[in-house]
């Protein structure tokens, strides 16, 4: 077993070479304008359309995820509605649910992907359900098909927590973040910096109704209309220049941030390869932003989980507990057993741009002694 001298965490943010964010900097002195849609968000706002290949009046950018999903959930109009979501995922998926007052009702996952199970959820469709909203869990795409063909039976919108899933390729449609049926009617990407990409925080909903763009523009800025009108209860949901600067940059490095985290992968695959049937790891994620690994029993996640803290290395078991072991959604607690055994095997391992390979192939190996012995 190789032991570290120096923590190795789930995940490092991406840091830019300083002196680009430096000259940055410079100019938004210059401009003297810090926040309130300023010059550089509505740079990185053209910027993002661009790179999703989306029309800039389908995207609005947020001062993070969790504040674009309330407004997504506003604008869609959810609150006093059931809306049907996945426990396994982090828990803002749901809470922004609550904060607009709409009650998550929990449907179960798919075993192989992890995402939210359409034939689960359409046994729970009632005239109460407002919306539903699956999770790109890890950045595997959903089954965008069974939803938009369930959105099209019942009536009711689709919205993507895509948190996990910014430069991931649909296999099918060949896009990326792009606004037909297979991204629903309203997806959210998180730019927090533990993700593969970010603005240090930040978040992006792209939707497919143009007509929402102001809304949400409104929306994220108190929805005051003028110095004398305001409209909604609207919230501070915009994001500043500093962060929109940093978002740029990484931008820049986006091509160099997805193949960092593939050579990753691919080193945790190789090692894997001839591995004990005690270690799957999870595959359907294009952008490879976690390295998830499903062991045999949850009594072998718990030996490498807390094994590999002793060696240093830092995992986190994304997604443990499921959402309905946490108080405020514990009415859910056990109708999600597929959930639930997941969760309990589940670790996702170390990555992030500038994990040196050799350290990857140690843990991964680390990985494999601890769940054997
Ligand atoms: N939907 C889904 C499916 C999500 O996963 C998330 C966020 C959201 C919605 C909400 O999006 P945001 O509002 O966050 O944009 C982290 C992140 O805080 C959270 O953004 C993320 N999901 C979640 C999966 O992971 P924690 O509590 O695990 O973070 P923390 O502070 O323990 O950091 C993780 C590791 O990263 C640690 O080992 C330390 C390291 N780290 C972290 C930061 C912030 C650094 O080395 N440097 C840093 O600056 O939640």
């Amino acid at each position: 077993m190789r032991l570290f001298d120096k923590p190795i965490l789930v995940t490092r943010p991406y840091f830019p070479p300083i002196d680009e964010f430096r000259a940055g900097c410079e100019e938004i002195w210059e401009n003297q304008w810090l926040t309130n849609n300023g010059p550089m968000v509505q740079r990185f706002h053209s910027r993002l359309a661009e790179y999703l290949g989306v029309p800039d009046t389908n995207i609005a950018l947020f001062v993070n995820g969790t504040v674009s999903l309330e407004a997504a959930y506003q604008i869609m109009g959810l609150g006093g509605g059931d809306v049907i979501t996945t426990p396994f995922t982090f828990v803002a998926t749901s809470h922004a649910l609550r904060r607009v007052g709409a009650t998550p009702v929990f449907a179960d996952i798919n075993p192989d992907t992890m995402c939210l199970d359409p034939d689960s959820v359409e046994k729970l469709v009632t005239r109460r359900t407002k919306a539903i909203v699956p999770v790109h869990v890890y950045g595997g795409m959903c089954d965008t098909e069974a939803f938009a063909a369930l959105s099209r039976k019942y009536g009711i919108p689709i919205i993507y927590d895509a948190a996990h899933a910014f430069g991931v390729l649909n296999a099918k449609t060949n896009t990326s973040g792009g606004v037909g049926p297979e991204w629903g009617d309203v997806s959210m990407f998180s730019f927090h910096p533990t993700k593969l990409f970010h603005s240090c925080e930040g978040g992006l909903l792209v939707f497919r109704d143009p007509s929402l763009q102001q809304k949400l523009f409104d929306l994220r800025n108190f929805a005051i209309k003028s110095e004398t009108e305001c409209e909604d209860v609207g919230m501070n949901g915009k994001m500043n220049e500093l962060q929109a600067l940093m978002g740029c940059l990484c931008l820049d490095r986006i091509d160099e941030l997805l193949d960092a985290r593939r050579r990753i992968y691919e080193a945790y695959a190789e090692e894997f390869a001839a591995r004990p049937s005690a270690i799957t790891l999870v595959p359907h994620s294009s952008n490879k932003a976690y390295v998830p690994v499903l062991f045999d029993s949850a009594a072998t996640r718990e030996r490498v989980y807390n094994g590999l803290k002793e060696c240093n290395v830092h995992p986190r078991r994304y997604f443990y507990p499921t959402l309905t072991d946490f108080a405020p959604y514990c009415y859910g607690r056990g109708t999600c057993p597929v959930a639930d055994d997941i969760a309990s095997r589940v670790l996702t391992l170390p990555t992030y741009h500038g994990l040196p390979l050799d350290d990857v192939r140690a843990i991964a190996r680390n990985v494999v002694e601890l769940a054997c012995s």
